[in-house]
C-alpha cells in the first residue's frame, strides 16, 4: 500500500540535524492537531529546517512570524476567523522555540492567554537559541555551557535556574497546560488531542533534545529525553482546568541526576573540575524538589535527600 504524503502536515525533506528531537516532536504534534488548522511559526530551527528556500515541508496553511510574535499572529488569525464566523470550523496553532516563547515572545503569549484567545501554543523546548548558535535562553538549565554562558575558569555555565514556563502559563488561569517530551513520542498525540478539545488558550511545552547544542550523541536522542524525566529534572505533567495530573513515575524509581548530565557535552565541565561535584549536588537537589512537588506519593530516594541536606549545609549562613 502506498502512503499518501499529502496526508502529512510536515512532508519529508526538511533539513534538521541528525537526531533532532525538535523535528521528531514537531512531526507528531502537528499531525495530531487534525485538519483545518492554520499554523503560525516563530523564527527558529523549526521554521528554518522546514522552509529552506525555495522549498517547504508545510502541507497546511502556515504563517512564518518574527522571532517574537508567533502568539500575536495567532491572535490575529483567531480574531479574523471569529469575524468571518469560522470559529469551530478552523483552529489555530502557534509554535515557537524556547527563546521565542519564554523570552522575547512572552508578552504576546501572556496577552493572548489573558484575553482568552482560543488557540494552542506549542513551545519546542530545546533549552537554548539553537538556530543562531547555542545562546542561553530563559529555559536553559542551571550550569549548562552555552556560547553566552560559557563554562570556564570563572563559571560553571548558566548560573540561573530554568524559568518555570508551565507554571507561569498556569498562573494565567488558562484551561490547559501540558508538558511532553520527544522521548515519549507516542504520548504527544494524546496531549495535543486533549488540548485541542478544550476552548480557550492552551499551552504545550515539549522537551526537544538538540544533539548539536547539548553535545549529545544523535543516536541517543530518545534515551536522553527519557533520562531527563527519569531523573526528574524535566517533570512531565498536565494541568487541566486547574487540576494537576503528573505522568506516572518511573516504575524502577527515580535515577540519579548524573545519569542524565554525564552523556551531554554541555555539562562535561561539571565532571572535570573537582568543584563540579558540588554543582551536581545542587542539580540533584532541584530534581528532589520536583519529585516532592509532583509525585508526593512516591518516596524521594536517599541520594536525592542527601543532596538536599548537603545544599542546606553549603548555603547555611554563618554568623
Ligand atoms: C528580534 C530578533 N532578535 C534576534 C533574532 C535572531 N534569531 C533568530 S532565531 C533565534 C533563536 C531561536 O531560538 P529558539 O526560539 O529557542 O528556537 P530554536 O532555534 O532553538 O529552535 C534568534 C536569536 C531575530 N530573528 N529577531
Ligand atoms: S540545531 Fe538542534 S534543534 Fe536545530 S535542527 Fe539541529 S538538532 Fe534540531
Ligand atoms: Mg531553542
Amino acid at each position: 500500500m502506498e502512503f499518501n504524503y499529502n496526508d502529512r502536515v510536515l512532508k519529508p525533506g526538511y533539513t534538521s540535524c541528525m537526531g533532532c528531537g525538535e523535528a521528531l516532536a514537531m512531526r507528531l504534534v502537528l499531525q495530531a492537531c487534525g485538519k483545518n488548522v492554520i499554523f503560525t511559526n516563530a523564527t527558529g530551527c523549526s521554521e528554518i529546517f522546514t522552509s529552506r528556500y525555495p522549498t517547504s515541508s508545510w502541507n497546511a496553511p502556515w504563517l512564518h512570524s518574527l522571532f517574537e510574535n508567533s502568539a500575536a499572529i495567532a491572535s490575529g488569525v483567531y480574531y479574523a476567523l471569529k469575524h468571518k464566523g469560522l470559529l469551530g470550523k478552523v483552529s489555530v496553532v502557534a509554535t515557537g522555540g524556547d527563546g521565542g516563547t519564554a523570552d522575547i515572545g512572552l508578552q504576546c503569549l501572556s496577552g493572548a492567554a489573558e484575553r482568552g484567545d482560543d488557540f494552542l501554543y506549542v513551545c519546542w523546548d530545546n533549552e537554548a537559541y539553537m538556530n543562531t548558535g547555542v545562546q542561553r535562553s530563559g529555559l536553559t538549565p542551571f550550569n549548562a555551557d552555552t556560547t553566552t554562558s560559557p563554562a570556564g575558569k570563572v563559571s560553571f555555565g548558566n548560573d540561573r535556574c530554568k524559568k518555570d514556563m508551565p507554571q507561569i502559563m498556569a498562573a494565567h488561569g488558562i484551561p490547559y497546560v501540558g508538558i511532553g517530551s520527544c522521548g515519549y513520542y507516542r504520548e504527544l498525540g494524546g496531549l495535543v488531542k486533549r488540548a485541542m478539545a478544550i476552548r480557550g488558550p492552551k499551552y504545550l511545552q515539549v522537551h526537544s533534545v538538540c544533539p548539536l547544542g547539548w553535545k549529545s550523541d544523535p543516536a541517543k536522542t530518545i534515551d536522553m529525553a527519557k533520562l531527563a524525566f527519569e531523573t526528574c529534572l524535566y517533570p512531565l505533567y498536565e494541568i487541566i482546568n486547574g487540576v494537576t495530573k503528573a505522568r506516572r513515575a518511573p516504575k524502577d524509581g527515580w535515577k540519579p541526576a548524573e545519569e542524565y548530565l554525564k552523556p551531554q557535552g554541555r555539562f562535561r565541565h561539571l565532571f572535570r573540575a573537582a568543584e563540579g561535584a558540588s554543582q551536581i549536588i545542587r542539580i540533584q537537589a532541584v530534581a528532589a524538589a520536583n519529585m516532592r512537588k509532583f509525585w508526593p506519593e512516591v518516596a524521594v530516594p536517599q541520594f536525592a535527600l542527601d543532596a538536599e541536606a548537603k545544599v542546606a549545609e553549603m548555603d547555611k549562613v554563618t554568623a
